[in-house]
């Protein structure tokens, strides 16, 4: 496949790889709580392609390892960047795909990271989704977080509620948040089933001490439900697409 053979030279040259940000609010105050970082690969003839398109792609021809290991040094130059720079402190979140969990050494390699770049494993939180965690290739996952977590890392669970979505792993797993699928927050205030859905989540995961941010939110009627149900966090359209660093610096650096 040719376009294997594209994504072998582009982490080679790292020049067609980029890492977008895309904002974390609160959604009343608005004030910035954190940022995902989000893979993005500029083809030199198809343009941008998806990393729902690509990722994919990595993970069957093996270089998973080596685009989680680009995205994890990316992410960490990055924040060490921003933590210098008028930028506001939050936490840079990470995607975490299966792969990386179970083939390599995901421990060593953040600790070393973090340790060039003088970042505190607070600085970077991990996603991982459902999936990921009851991948049945990678057995229980659960120790590989706890040791993820004990090192300082944030963890949260990506696209909550789509996957396999049993309660109980929450209570056994260590999770610091969940993110509230899209699929959730689409047809909000409206839809009352979805309504319920988010509003039991907030009470439970407030019951468990977890937080909970919900994604995909794109217009005011829906920043405005999540206000009166409790939710501290919100990502989505609404605020930001993900951007290029250079846009958010222009956005959130101050002019002097
Ligand atoms: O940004 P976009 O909606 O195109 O992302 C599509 C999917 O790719 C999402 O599910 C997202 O979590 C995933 N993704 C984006 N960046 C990364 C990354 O750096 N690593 C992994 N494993 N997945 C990513
Ligand atoms: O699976 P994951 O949650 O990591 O996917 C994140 C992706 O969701 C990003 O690639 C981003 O482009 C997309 N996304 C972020 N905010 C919105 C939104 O408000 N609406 C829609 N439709 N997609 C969004
Ligand atoms: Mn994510
Ligand atoms: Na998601």
């Amino acid at each position: 496949l040719a376009l294997v053979s594209d994504l072998r030279s582009a982490l080679v040259s790292g020049d067609q790889l980029e890492l977008h940000y895309q904002t974390q609010h609160h959604p009343k105050s608005k004030e910035l709580v954190g940022m995902e970082a989000l893979l993005r690969w500029r083809h030199p003839r198809d343009g941008m392609i998806s990393p729902g398109d690509f990722i994919p792609l990595a993970e069957r021809h093996g270089l998973m390892a080596q685009l989680g290991t680009w995205v994890i040094e990316k992410a960490c130059a990055q924040q060490a960047h921003w933590m210098n720079s008028g930028m506001p402190k939050v936490t840079i979140w990470i995607n975490i795909s299966a792969l990386q969990l179970f083939q390599g050494d995901l421990e060593a390699q953040l600790a070393g990271c973090l340790k060039r770049f003088g970042l505190k494993a607070s600085q970077i939180g991990l996603e991982l989704t459902e999936s990921v965690l009851l991948d049945e290739r990678a057995g229980d996952m659960s120790p590989r977080l706890e040791a993820l977590h004990t090192q300082g890392h944030p963890i949260a669970i990506d696209d909550f509620g789509t996957g396999y979505s049993s309660l109980a792993y929450l209570k056994r797993l260590t999770v610091d948040k969940v993110k509230l699928d899209r699929a959730f927050i689409r047809a909000l205030p409206d839809d009352r089933a979805d309504a319920a859905i988010v509003t039991a989540v907030l009470a439970m995961a407030k019951g468990m001490g977890l937080e909970v941010i919900a994604e995909g939110v794109e217009t005011e009627e829906q920043r405005k439900f999540l206000i009166d149900a409790g939710c501290t966090m919100i990502q989505g359209f609404l605020f930001a697409r993900p951007l290029p660093p250079e846009e958010l610096e222009k956005r959130w650096l101050p002019v002097d």
